[in-house]
């Protein structure tokens, strides 16, 4: 259950180097993560989507069904792409790169086990038949850019089979063919769309028997073996050039860029120099480096059932422990697999697809889709894995300056650049070969939401040279275009047209989604040219026009308003799903840094938003996002509800995420509930280091390490009885770090080695600490600190303009009360009356008549000062 230091690691690392214990090397051992199961994934589309083993290198998608009979490894290459007239879910999009098989026959197989197993990044097959243990071993490796599978058997000379490649839905805008020579098997074609072609090759190395290459049949027949390695390898002729997005017909898109024949032979050539044992410890060294970084434990013990019954029995309660932390760690797995540098990011299916007509043609969706993918490579300590999304924006935001230019132009010509500097604008669809321009479904603010994974790529990892090359250049051109595109409206700076994600109104001004975006980045644009200390013009515009973006307006339900013309919750129009999926208004919440601890009326107006906006959706994304949201508005319990609530309704056999029950499988929510678990773990997004910040009663007693903070602070945290009993923090990148944790100043502070760190302190909850990069702080007897118990049901009785009577139900835990007031869209709140004794209050002030709205809160304080955390809350 504790955190289990792994001393042997540590002690073997310094004994081996005679190094002293570098911070690196206080590793933590991981629990044993795996997928397992007692029968092969049938050989349908359903046992693609529900019980397949999904692996993955960036360069390619593999679905393995683990069959005995006929092993199917399904492969896909995300810029296999295909087009055409078709709309909604029948367009084409990503295509099935092949489907391979390894017949073997065996039909009375015993013992059967497939597994994958998350610490190795390894999946097996184990069976007996005639008396022989088989065995199979299947990885992909980023580093060799190969799949590479060991087939193995107990008994010399009993390993036969045939290796069959072929090339699905051909035909239908694909042609090819495939051809077996000597040990390899090349399948090679074009699909026509985008003039694309591929070529995957298939090398087989066996040892001891017969091999023999049938090119009727095109396969590859191995008898009587003592094991093989299969060696697999694809690519296209398809590169991150401007070109690809630049050029207008289809079938030039990729005019000019080299057949991929030399590319994969090459990469299959590397690979067979090397033996399999080389080619595995290069894929575990890579691997490991990643998936090691974090671990989680809740306290739950590896279950004796497989993963399908526990997924299965999990809406009864068994096992659960154990699956939440299972599901946590493979969004973790799904994002090493499908986003590595160099290599298309994933898109809505991550980089697996069986279908020719993939949901949503596994395109990018820029409204939630994307952002999520990546909201734990940042807290999830993965922050490199984002590279992959900034090689492929890179190549198509030459065709969003395009498309910025021709909508200031529409919009706002008076502010247009005529040497056609208006910076990028945001992109909603895109795919490998198109982006779209503006679309009514979202608004202008996707750009910014992009830019805003960029910011939060340096913020996480502090790598100032980052900031300057590859982030800066993004929000600040980013930030450009919004200045142009925003018009002055009643004194503030609106977008117009604005949409809020998929909701009805469409087309209107100054949408809260809008607004909050363009305030993130234009703010996040700001700050970063003070950390690069650059001034400009353009940067002394963004400065003028930060105040007047106007990103939150609070309505007369204390809600967080989604349009401007809302009053009370959702009223803006009648075409408006007040229980809409999308929560864009509360974006600034979360993935945000808006709205935060330094802005409880915002706060407040956010947790009475969420709690208007219900459970009831249940599409898997929207429920791992609400899963962050409610983490960040402190309610561990409502978090966990909804993690449960994905858990139990969205989760298939093989932990793919269900969209919305159909099955339809989306990437998103598997990545969008690590992030949501993390979040629930650590915060940082007011750059102070908050460790279980919504903490849930289920999970009293646990541990984590290496969960990221802003300002690339790596932390650890022991718990037991919902009360932290050790915190540990890296410091990789220096500078002072704010922690936060109820008693934390009264805590014992030292060095791993014992000695006492120097901090300041501001309350008993929150320290200052100037860190040196490598430094190590740890934090140990905590005082235990009992929340104190918040008053409720806080009501406006009677208001006669310069006088409110307000009541309220009392709190078990008070000694007396405090009342505040937020006045209209105040971010915080101002303190009116303290020390009241009973439970009611006559509020009197001169500027009464004068305020048309505002919130009033009531907090009770105990005995010994402490107040408490939440409130009850009012609109008048
Ligand atoms: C957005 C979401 C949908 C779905 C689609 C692919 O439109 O609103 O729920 O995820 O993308």
């Amino acid at each position: 259950m504790f955190i289990r230091n792994l001393m042997t690691t540590v002690l073997t690392v310094s004994l081996l180097t005679g190094m002293h214990l570098t911070p690196e090397a206080t590793a933590v051992e991981q629990s044993a993560m795996r997928l397992w199961y007692n029968k092969p994934a049938p050989d349908s589309d359903a046992g693609w989507v529900n019980d397949s083993i999904p692996m993955g290198n960036g360069y390619m998608g593999v679905n393995v069904f683990g069959r005995t009979d006929s092993d199917r490894i399904q492969i896909t290459e995300n810029s296999l792409y295909d087009w055409g007239s078709d709309k909604g879910l029948k367009r084409r999009g990503l295509n099935n790169f092949a489907e391979v098989y390894i017949d073997f026959d065996h039909t009375k197989t015993s013992s059967y086990t497939r597994e994958l197993d998350l610490n190795k990044g390894i999946s097996t097959v184990n069976y007996e038949q005639g008396g022989v243990k088989y065995s199979r071993e299947y990885f992909t490796s980023y580093p060799d850019k190969v799949m590479a599978i060991r087939l193995s058997a107990s008994k010399a000379g009993t390993l036969s089979f045939t290796l069959r490649p072929t090339i699905p839905f051909l035909g239908t805008g694909k042609s090819g063919s495939v051809s077996a020579k000597g040990d390899t098997i090349t399948l090679s074609g074009v699909m026509s769309y985008f003039n694309i072609k591929f070529e995957g090759q298939f090398k087989v190395i066996p040892k001891g028997g017969k091999m023999k290459a049938s090119s009727g049949n095109d396969t590859i027949t191995v008898s009587n073996a003592d094991s093989a390695v299969i060696l697999i390898a694809v690519g296209t002729n398809y590169k991150f050039d401007p070109q690809v997005f630049l050029t207008t017909a289809a079938a030039d898109k990729l005019k000019g860029f080299p057949d991929p024949h030399a590319k994969v032979t090459g990469y299959l050539a590397d690979a067979a120099a090397k033996s399999y044992e080389e080619l595995l410890a290069n894929h575990q060294a890579d691997y490991t480096e990643l998936y090691d970084r974090v671990s989680l434990d809740l306290g739950a013990a590896e279950p004796a059932i497989p993963t399908d019954e526990l997924v299965d029995a999990y809406p009864a309660g068994a096992s659960s422990r154990y699956l939440e932390e299972l599901a946590f760690q493979f969004g973790r797995y799904m994002l090493i697999c499908s986003s590595r540098a160099g290599t298309l990011p994933p898109h809505l299916q991550g980089i697996w697809n069986v279908y020719a007509r993939p949901p949503w043609s596994s395109q990018y969706l820029h409204d939630t889709n994307v952002q999520m993918a990546y909201a734990p490579a940042f807290c999830a300590n993965l922050p490199e894995l984002f590279e992959s999304y900034v090689g492929f924006f890179n190549v198509f935001v030459h065709r969003q300056r395009q498309y910025a230019t021709q909508y200031i132009k529409q919009y706002n010509p008076a502010q247009l650049d005529k040497s056609r500097d208006n910076g990028w604008s945001g992109p909603f669809w895109t795919n490998p070969y198109n982006v779209t321009g503006k679309s009514p479904v979202a608004g202008f603010g996707t750009g910014s939401w992009i830019a805003q994974m960029f910011w939060d790529y340096y913020d996480y990892t502090r790598d100032e040279s980052l900031l300057a090359d590859t982030v800066y250049p993004v929000m600040y051109e980013q930030a450009n275009f919004v200045s142009r595109f925003v018009k002055d409206v009643d004194g503030f700076l609106l977008a117009d047209p604005s949409s809020s994600p998929e909701q009805k109104l469409r087309n209107t001004v100054g949408t809260t989604f809008d607004q909050q975006m363009f305030y993130e980045n234009h703010h996040n644009t700001l700050t970063a040219a003070k950390i690069l200390g650059r001034s400009d013009k353009r940067l002394d515009i963004y400065e003028t026009q930060l105040p007047l973006l106007d990103p939150i307006q609070i309505g007369k339900s204390g809600q967080i308003k989604e349009f401007r013309q809302e009053e009370y919750y959702c009223d803006a129009n009648k075409a408006l799903d007040p229980h809409h999926r999308h929560a864009s208004m509360m974006l600034g919440l979360y993935p945000g840094q808006l709205i935060n601890d330094s802005t409880p009326a915002w706060l407040d107006a956010a947790k009475t938003t969420l709690t208007l906006r219900t459970r009831s959706s249940n599409i898997g994304w929207a429920r791992a996002e609400r899963i962050a949201m409610l983490a960040r508005v402190h309610d561990g319990e409502e978090a966990y509800a909804y993690y449960k609530d994905l858990l139990e309704g969205n989760y298939m056999h093989n932990l793919f995420n269900d969209h919305r029950g159909d099955p339809l499988f989306q990437a998103d929510a598997n990545y969008g509930a690590t992030a949501g678990v993390a979040e629930m773990l650590l915060q940082s997004q007011d750059h102070v280091v908050a460790p279980l910040p919504a903490l849930p009663a289920a999970w009293s007693e646990g541990s984590y390490s290496g969960i990221l903070a802003r300002g690339n602070f790596e932390v650890s945290v022991q718990w037991s009885d919902g009360h932290a009993s050790r915190l540990e923090v890296l410091s990789k990148a220096g500078g002072t770090l704010k922690l936060r944790y109820p008693n934390v100043a009264k805590a014992v502070i030292m060095t791993p080695e014992g000695k006492s760190v120097d901090f300041a302190a501001k309350g008993s909850d929150l320290i200052g600490i100037k860190t040196t990069k490598g430094q190590i702080v740890v934090v140990t007897d905590i005082p235990v600190c009992i929340p104190v118990i918040a008053p409720s049901n806080l009501k406006v009785d009677k208001d006669v303009k310069s006088q409110i009577e307000l009541s309220w139900t009392g709190s078990a835990d008070a000694a007396s009360y405090n009342l505040y007031r937020a006045v209209g869209n105040a971010p915080d709140y101002e303190l009116i009356a303290s020390n009241i004794k009973g439970t009611d209050f006559v509020y009197k002030a001169s500027d009464l008549k004068q305020i048309d709205q505002m919130t009033l809160k009531v907090a009770a304080v105990r005995a010994d000062g402490r107040a408490s955390d939440a409130g009850a809350t009012v609109i008048r």
